[in-house]
């Protein structure tokens, strides 16, 4: 373990090996648990947890074939299209998350990559909601340089893109694009500046190689993505990834931990899945790092947990909701971690 005197920056890594990953993978978990939240409390006040609101705003009849997803027009999953909603309904919708107290807010779009003329549609969107005072992100596919730009220029603040899971595995679960493309769009983002959202899903018959190798990925872009959400598949029928054993909850709780090791200073975000998570599982996932969920009736089109069961959740393990980090995210989740260990050198 690196010395508690050194800086924090000092944890921060891109040049990761492959077997370094792999050597995280292969701890005891208590070794790894111990490693991965020892970090977090060095960078993030480790009681807090970022409370995130999704949206879909166009819904299904997607042209894309991504194995997981409900969305795509090839499975027979009952689910509804929907056209782009209008921008007051999207405002009135991140009004009722912010109520709730969600201090971010993301609009997916299921699109392979949105026209010029959907885009001006949801930049109105995007400004109407940051007007608000929430965190926006999107999530629409992928995008021209031209389009992060616009994106960026309305001032958008984080831009969602998973490249879901290995280089390698990646042909087994989507034929309609390749990992390349993803990582074209996630270049164009960081270009204009914006923050990049970007992570995987674990649970679609990918091997603990394939998970070391997609967070492989991720923590050696040239700047580690601000946020990474890691989602368990959501098992829906009709996709040709239904039906699947369930991944061991310790083999998940594995993952978020060599997250928050590789990219110390992100967010790490227990996505969808949590429905069916014990709240068990969920504390162990913080305690290894995880620091933002998303909240809400529901995720894109599937059922989310109850709102009520993640207030006790928090409630019953001491948490409260991360304030907004508006201006620098890092600079400020950095100065409520210092606090958080005055408060506790205090005590
Ligand atoms: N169409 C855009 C795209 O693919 O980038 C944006 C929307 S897409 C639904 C966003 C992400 O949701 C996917 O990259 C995937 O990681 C996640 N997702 C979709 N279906 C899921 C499922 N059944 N279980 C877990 N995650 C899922
Ligand atoms: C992410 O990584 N997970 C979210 C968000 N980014 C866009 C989406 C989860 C979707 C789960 C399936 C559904 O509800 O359609
Ligand atoms: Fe379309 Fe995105 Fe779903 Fe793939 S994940 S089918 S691109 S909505």
């Amino acid at each position: 373990m690196r010395s508690a005197t050194l800086p924090a920056d000092h944890d921060v890594r891109n040049d990761w090996s492959v077997a370094e990953v792999h050597t995280l993978f292969t701890l005891p978990f208590n070794d790894l648990l111990f490693r991965s939240h020892a970090l977090h409390r060095r960078h993030f006040d480790p009681n807090a947890v970022q409370v995130s609101t999704l949206l879909s705003i166009k819904t299904g009849a997607c042209p894309e074939d991504c194995k997981y997803c409900p969305q795509s027009a090839r499975y027979r999953t009952g689910l509804k299209a929907e056209k782009l909603m209008r921008v007051e309904e999207v405002v009135a919708q991140a009004e009722r998350a912010r109520d709730s107290g969600a201090t971010r807010f993301c609009m997916g779009a299921a699109y392979r990559s949105p026209r010029d003329q959907d885009l001006e549609q949801i930049i109105g969107m995007v400004k109407a909601v940051r007007a608000l005072g929430m965190e926006t992100c999107a999530t629409l596919g992928m995008l021209t340089q031209a389009q992060a730009q616009k994106l960026a220029d309305a001032g958008l603040d984080y831009y969602n893109h998973n490249i879901d899971t290995s280089a390698e595995y990646y042909g087994e679960i989507i034929t309609t694009r390749c990992f390349q493309d993803r990582l074209d769009t996630l270049r164009h983002v960081r270009n204009t500046g914006m923050h990049v959202c970007c992570g995987g899903i674990i649970g679609m018959g990918e091997s603990v190689p394939d998970r070391a190798a997609m967070l492989h990925t991720l923590a050696t872009l040239p700047e580690h993505p601000e946020s990474v959400p890691i989602n368990r598949l959501v098992q829906v029928e009709g996709t040709p990834l239904s039906g699947r054993a369930d991944v061991d909850p310790f083999d998940f709780i594995r993952v978020i931990a060599v997250a928050r090791i590789l990219m110390p200073r992100s967010h790490v975000r227990l996505s969808a899945g949590r429905a069916q998570m014990s709240d068990e599982m969920q504390a162990l996932a913080f305690f290894a790092g995880a620091n933002s969920i998303f909240y809400g009736e529901k995720l894109l089109t599937t059922e989310n947990s109850q709102q009520s069961a993640d207030r006790r959740l928090f409630a019953r393990l001491g948490i409260h909701a991360e304030p907004h980090a508006a201006v620098d995210g890092h600079a400020q989740v950095n100065a409520a971690a210092e606090e958080h260990e005055q408060r506790r050198a205090a005590t």
